[in-house]
């Protein structure tokens, strides 16, 4: 064995002893798992609610309101749990008239009908204590487990009678109002139940345009 080599073998020795010819080790970064957002366990859809008519003669009769309901792109209606769809948390639809999804306002975004007796919102606007005003009533429904929906829409009320259009004087446009019904019954097309004062036969006649001349241009 040469000197040369001898030399580098032990100079080789030197250098692990000391640690300087140690092998190179670098640290595993650590990567951690995905920290995406965690979804809102109840997300809330904001609703357009439309009340036929946005308007509740308190002393008219009639037996239901219908209410149209539509969800903004993403959420399907058709996924809504009736049962649970409610006015101001406390009026829940009848369940004796099925929902049905159509597209009743022509915009092509499908709406969801449904049915509530008209006495829970009429009874729920008299206790306010108020001859006529606006109030605003909130419908909340659920989607499924995670997503639920909420829409509000102002209302009028009144309580006199012949006050069709509810806005607190009985005058020509409460006449013409119950022109445009005339002759209708519940549930059709054209059917108004703030002009059907006499429930009697459920529809819109001679006996309810009595009731607007008879208290024409009284104050309340
Ligand atoms: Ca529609
Ligand atoms: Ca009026």
């Amino acid at each position: 064995m040469s000197k040369r080599l001898v030399s580098i073998m032990m100079l080789a020795m030197l250098l692990v002893c000391t640690g300087t010819w140690a092998l190179s080790v670098h640290p595993v970064k650590q990567v951690k798992a995905s920290t995406s957002a965690t979804p809102s366990p109840y997300e809330t859809a904001t609703a357009i609610v439309n009340f036929t008519p946005p308007a509740f003669n308190l002393v008219a009769k009639g037996i239901w309101t219908t209410v149209y309901i539509e969800l903004p792109s993403g959420y399907d209606v058709n996924g809504t749990e009736v049962s649970n769809v409610a006015i101001n948390k406390t009026i829940y639809p009848d369940p004796s008239m099925p929902a049905q999804i159509g597209d009743f306002d022509h915009d092509s975004i499908p709406d969801l009908k449904v049915k509530f007796y008209r006495t829970n919102i009429t009874d729920l606007l008299l206790a306010l204590g108020q001859n006529n005003g606006t109030a605003i009533l909130t419908l909340t429904a659920r989607l499924n487990q995670t997503i639920s929906f909420e829409g509000s829409e102002a209302v009028k009320f009144s309580k006199m009678g012949g006050d069709v259009n509810c806005d607190g004087t009985i005058d020509l446009f409460d006449a013409v109002a119950t022109l445009s019904c005339y002759g209708a019954r519940e549930d059709e097309l054209n059917w108004n139940p703030n002009a059907n004062f006499l429930e009697s036969w459920n529809v819109i006649n001679l006996y309810d345009v009595i009731v607007i001349v008879a208290h024409y241009g009284q104050p309340f």
